[in-house]
């Protein structure tokens, strides 16, 4: 095992492991901090419209937007801050939506999470139940009449969106076609509401994937190393030409479905489960058991992300909202707009 360790090979291994687990916990934390100002002010009343977090989730997440490059296609939900950042979106252009700037990437006509960057891969999102998997489908045919290869199209979704038609027929599309989709599904236990037995009769959601012929892999959703390999071994798949691949990741919702909610009904029996473990301090406990980090340094992290957060709010709040007598009201995906329009 020493001789192992001091070759140059399993040296590197070792490096580029934590590289990129250091670099997806740096991008988890930034999304709770992230997360935390929009909470708080929603509760100061300045953010008009819901306020949807991902707390708990950002593990899996983030695994999603490190798994993909550059001309792969992403759509991801409400609950994916870090997933975002990860694939590249600025927290301006994420702070500019939920206040309604109009220097921002909806130019303040959408808030909160319905926000993206079509040319740069990044949908923006029109449901959370399931209407954006077969959006992501539709670019991954497009990419194959253009005889564009190697492109992955990733889709998150929640166990409440398995139980809709659009989720069945998208998958069932994506199996026949073959299409590079890596759909990833966050069982946070809940659909708003509604516990997962009132949802699914099936023991996993991985046993859907068999009925649709395609690939299914399961993930301990509170686990950050095992998100970075499980996530990025099924988009390896994908990208390779194994077809569609399904990630079910297990794990809780640590907040309402959006700030609006308490989650009073959250069994307390799940919130004191593993699957009630919060991903973020997982991930700082391995990062300190492994030795990659002191405290000192999740300190320091720590400081620099919330002010990066608070930087950005500070700057977006001083910006100008849509000017009702200027604005031009077309469609966002008009093409001037979607090359790159700026509000002047
Ligand atoms: C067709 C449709 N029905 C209902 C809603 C309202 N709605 C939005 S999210 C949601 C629950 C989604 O649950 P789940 O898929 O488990 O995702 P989670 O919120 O847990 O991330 C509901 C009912 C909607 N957006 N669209
Ligand atoms: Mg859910």
């Amino acid at each position: 095992m020493a001789q192992a360790l001091l070759n140059p090979e399993t040296v590197d291994k070792v490096s580029a492991i934590r590289d990129e687990y250091v670099k997806a916990y740096r991008y988890m934390l930034l999304a709770r901090v992230l997360d935390d100002k929009y909470a708080s002010l929603y509760r100061m009343g300045k953010i008009h419209g819901g306020v949807f977090l991902g707390r708990g989730q950002e593990a899996l997440s983030v695994a999603v937007g490190l798994a993909l490059r550059k001309g792969d296609v992403f759509a991801p939900l409400i609950r994916d801050a870090a997933g975002r950042l990860a694939f590249g979106e600025t927290v301006l252009d994420a702070v500019r939506t939920y206040l309604g700037s109009a220097l921002g990437p909806m130019r303040g006509r959408d808030g909160n999470v319905h926000r993206g960057h079509p040319q740069a891969g990044l949908l923006p999102m029109i449901s959370h139940l399931g209407a954006m998997i077969s959006v992501v489908n539709g670019v991954l045919l497009a990419h194959r009449f253009q005889k564009v290869g190697q492109t992955v199209g990733a889709a998150c979704i929640g166990d409440g969106a398995t139980s809709t038609g659009a989720f069945h027929e998208a998958l069932n599309q994506a199996a026949v076609e073959r299409l590079p989709l890596v759909v990833v599904i966050a069982n946070n236990q809940y659909a708003y509401s509604t516990p997962t037995s009132r949802q699914f009769a099936c023991r996993s959601l991985v046993e859907k994937a068999a009925g649709y012929g395609m690939a299914g892999h399961e993930v301990d959703g509170t686990d950050l190393g095992a998100c970075l390999s499980v996530v990025g071994h099924a988009v390896q798949q994908a990208r390779s030409g194994a077809g569609p691949q399904m990630v079910v990741a297990e794990l809780l919702r640590l907040c309402g479905h959006g700030e609006h909610d308490d989650a009073g009904y959250v069994d307390p029996r799940l919130k004191s489960s593993p699957l009630g473990r919060d991903c973020l301090k997982v991930a700082e406990a391995e990062l300190l058991r492994r030795g990659w980090a002191d405290a000192a340094g999740l300190a320091s992290w720590r400081s620099e992300m919330v002010q990066l957060v608070e930087a950005a709010v500070a700057q977006v709040q001083r910006e100008p909202g849509p000017d009702p007598y200027r604005e031009d009201w077309c469609a966002l995906a008009s093409r001037h707009l979607a090359e790159g329009h700026t509000y002047s």
